[in-house]
């Protein structure tokens, strides 16, 4: 198995936020990882993460001034949803979910997830996280799901949505794509792939775009001012399919963890008004996740 080091803590003392976020503001993307003695992580993991219980995810939550958790399940914990769905079990209401499943799941795990408020599948793209799974499978699991009225979550690069644009829009749900699709800022703004990731925004009503992980894509570190024009382009393009997030607890980062706190106060250079703002935080994601 190759591994990288992991094991890099979430931020010990994130800041508080100067932003308000608006009432009802829903962090759409975020995990909870073990505690790994009660949910151990995968063997096949490409890298082990922090614990990061749900105890310390709410906590967060209410220091940062939101009021709801969209927990994405992880590679680190592969197709073992537990910690997911018990941090769902133990939020009243406050949490939803996304999930990692195989061809393999049953239709009573489905009903288990779904009753504890799962929301949608992940597929994982990413190469240094997940070997690939056949697109005839991943097709098979989108037409199961779509009848529990789930969506799919597709987390990919933009250099490789050529190759992948003729299965995503083919699919038969609603479609989130996390992090903007891992824009390249060495590249810029003109460059075909994040225009081409723009057109298949714009032209395809059923997906939304998670404007999150400005950490993952900076070249001048903190306060992220580099990423704001690729997110802040992609909320004004699609205002009401655009959804925001942590990332909490930042699994597999290089080096240390953002702090919470500044990703907050990110919101209003990427959505300048305050109805851009209510869009993004609290009526796309209620849409999505409690309707
Ligand atoms: C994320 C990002 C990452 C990790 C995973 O499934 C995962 O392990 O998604 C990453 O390393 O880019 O979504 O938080």
């Amino acid at each position: 198995m190759a591994m990288s080091a992991g094991y890099i803590p979430f931020h010990p003392n994130p800041s508080k936020p100067k932003y308000r976020p608006p009432a009802g503001a829903v962090d759409a993307h975020c995990h909870v990882f073990g505690p790994e003695d009660k949910f151990p992580y995968a063997p096949e993991r490409k890298y082990t993460p922090c614990d990061a219980p749900k105890e310390k995810l709410f906590a967060l939550r209410d220091f940062l001034g939101l009021d709801k958790n969209v927990i994405v399940q992880a590679s680190c914990h592969s197709k073992d949803n537990r910690a997911m769905v018990d941090a769902l079990d133990a939020s009243n209401g406050r949490a939803k979910g996304i999930a990692f499943v195989g061809e393999e799941v049953t239709d009573d795990e489905l009903t288990w997830m779904d009753k504890a408020g799962v929301k949608g599948v992940r597929f994982n793209f990413i190469r240094r996280l997940v070997d690939s799974t056949p697109r005839d499978v991943l097709a098979r699991i989108a037409a199961r799901v779509a009848k529990l009225g789930w969506h799919v979550v597709v987390y990919f690069e933009q250099a490789d949505l050529a190759d992948m644009e003729a299965f995503f829009t083919s699919l038969p749900t609603t479609v989130v794509v996390d992090h903007m699709a891992c824009p390249d800022l060495k590249k810029g703004l003109d460059h075909p792939d994040f225009q081409r990731f723009l057109r298949l925004l714009e032209t395809h009503k059923n997906f939304y775009c998670k404007v999150t992980c400005p950490e993952r894509f900076t070249i001048a570190g903190p306060p992220y001012d580099d990423v704001v024009p690729y997110a802040r382009t992609i909320v004004e393009r699609i205002p009401d399919r655009v959804l925001w997030g942590t990332d909490w607890p930042h699994p597999n980062m290089p080096k240390e963890a953002p702090d919470d706190g500044v990703i907050v106060d990110m919101v209003p250079k990427i959505a300048p008004t305050p109805a851009l703002q209510k869009a993004l935080l609290v009526d796309n994601p209620m849409r999505l996740y409690w309707s």
